[in-house]
């Protein structure tokens, strides 16, 4: 049980993203917190998006690969919301006033074209999804440093803060996306080198695994899937552009401006 109620923990996160700020991890206080807590808070959180005028577009997968397991010490995959205001357009240049402590990963979404319900396998999985392209993710922690356990990062909605999609969107059934190379630059400087591969061993497992860890619900048709960040995350600053090149899928970029 908590002592506090979801809603006002999902109300603490949310002020605290919206005053570019963070609090200390919610396990700090509450030693009872378990991940259907941490979940329950997400949703609160995620309702407090949609009461604001914001939309669902689709869903993301966190703590997929080892090198974001190691990063952060938490060793389950785990899933968060994305939403319309988290979009930016390939090639855009972002204010950085969005974010509080962001970071970039380099990942592969990929577009639901059926719907999606589990207990499913990634083969399975694969039949409802029709394009695939590079991505970038920003997470921005409302945690500290961003210090948490597993269900404290479930409840701040799996740091998701930002993601941008690629130009290139290929057909599933027109490339293997079991093993693409992926580099993701700052200003020219390679800081992430790694494949698709890194991604739950594919990243059609970690979709499985999504459509898996939400059933019973079901994953409607249009949903875009952040499949996880296929390196570490790395930190961010005013005035960097960050470059993601995936093999066979392509480019995508973005920038963040100076600090005005
Ligand atoms: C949690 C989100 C992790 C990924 O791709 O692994 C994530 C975090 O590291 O803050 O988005
Ligand atoms: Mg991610």
């Amino acid at each position: 049980m908590l002592e506090q109620s979801p809603s006002a923990w999902a109300k603490a996160l949310d002020d605290a993203a919206l005053a570019r700020t963070q609090i200390d991890k919610i396990t700090g206080t509450e030693n009872g917190m378990t991940m259907d807590d941490g979940y329950e808070i997400q949703r609160a959180l995620v309702a407090r998006y949609v009461d604001r005028g914001d939309t669902i577009v689709g869903r993301k997968m966190g703590l997929t690969s080892r090198a974001k397991m190691e990063q952060m010490g938490v060793h389950e995959p785990i899933h968060g919301v994305i939403t319309r205001a988290m979009h930016i357009s390939d090639g855009d240049a972002v204010d950085p006033k969005r974010f509080g402590q962001p970071r970039v990963e380099p990942e592969l979404a990929l577009f639901l074209d059926r719907d999606l319900c589990g207990p499913t396998t990634p083969a399975e999985a694969a039949r409802a999804v029709g394009g695939v392209c590079a991505a970038l993710e920003i997470i921005d922690s409302r945690y500290a440093n961003f210090s948490f356990t597993l269900a404290d990062v479930v409840a701040d909605n799996a740091s998701a803060a930002g993601f941008v999609l690629g130009p290139r969107v290929r057909h599933l059934s027109d490339v293997e996306i079991s093993n693409l190379g992926m580099v993701m630059e700052i200003d020219g400087l390679a800081v992430g080198i790694g494949s698709s591969a890194a991604i739950l061993d594919h990243p059609l497992r970690s979709l499985a695994a999504l459509a898996n860890l939400v059933y019973p619900a079901t994953l409607p048709a249009g949903t875009i899937v952040l499949a996880g960040g296929a390196t570490a995350a790395v930190a961010i600053k005013p005035g960097q552009r960050v470059t993601l090149r995936v093999a066979e899928l392509g480019m995508t970029q973005f920038q963040l401006l100076e600090m005005m």
